[in-house]
């Protein structure tokens, strides 16, 4: 099984090493993308984008997704129609190149403050080409992400999610860990993370 580093390694340009595995475990670019390209691209997605607040069952009951949400495919008729915000196109192009990953869908979340939150999870491994990564780009207010073993110890990992900054998380990785940003009760400003993902061909 993948272990989680104790002590991240630190390239001086390169990535931080946060777990290692044979498909690239999970790295972090501290600046992906200088600040005033981050302060632009979350200005214009804040605004343009159709936010969406959902629910979801929990046991008997339902509950509020405590952050607002978005998704888009990245084919070729949803850039044609250009219906995707310009940001989002350039970023999934910069990724593309970075990782050589084909991604083909972007999912956005919009943490309002710090009463918003995503629960420890990994991806749906059905929802994802095998082999390919998942890259997270953050804009707005850094926020703290653990990644936590599923397995005892469960050693966790914890990051702070600066503007700018890229997470890459291997397929192999939503085996064997789980990733979550807790509620604060800090005070902190709205975020917008960027997670783009390679879907498998539909059977249609
Ligand atoms: O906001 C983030 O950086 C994490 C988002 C996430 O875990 C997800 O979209 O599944």
């Amino acid at each position: 099984m993948p272990r989680a580093s104790a002590q991240p390694e630190l390239f001086a340009s390169g990535p931080r090493t946060l777990i290692n595995d044979a498909e690239g475990g999970v790295r972090y670019w501290p600046q992906f993308i200088d600040d005033d390209l981050a302060d632009r691209w979350f200005a214009i997605l804040r605004e343009s984008v159709e936010w969406q607040a959902q629910q979801r069952p929990m046991y008997d009951r339902i509950v509020d997704v405590p952050r607002l949400v978005a998704g888009y495919r990245l084919d070729d008729s949803v850039l044609e129609d250009s219906v995707l915000p310009a940001p989002l196109a350039e970023a999934a192009e910069r990724l593309r190149a970075h990782l050589s990953a084909p991604f083909n869908s972007v999912g956005l979340n919009y943490y309002r403050d710090g009463n918003d939150s995503v629960a420890p999870h990994n991806d749906k491994l059905h929802g994802l080409a095998p082999g390919e990564p998942i890259a997270l780009l953050s804009l707005g207010a850094p926020r703290r992400m653990a990644i936590r073993a599923k397995v005892p110890p469960a050693r966790s990992v914890h990051i702070d999610l600066e503007p700018g900054s890229l997470l890459v998380m291997s397929h192999a990785s939503q085996l064997h860990y789980l990733h979550g940003i807790a509620k604060t009760r800090e005070p902190v400003g709205p975020r917008i993370s960027l997670a783009y993902r390679v879907r498998p061909p539909s059977p249609h």
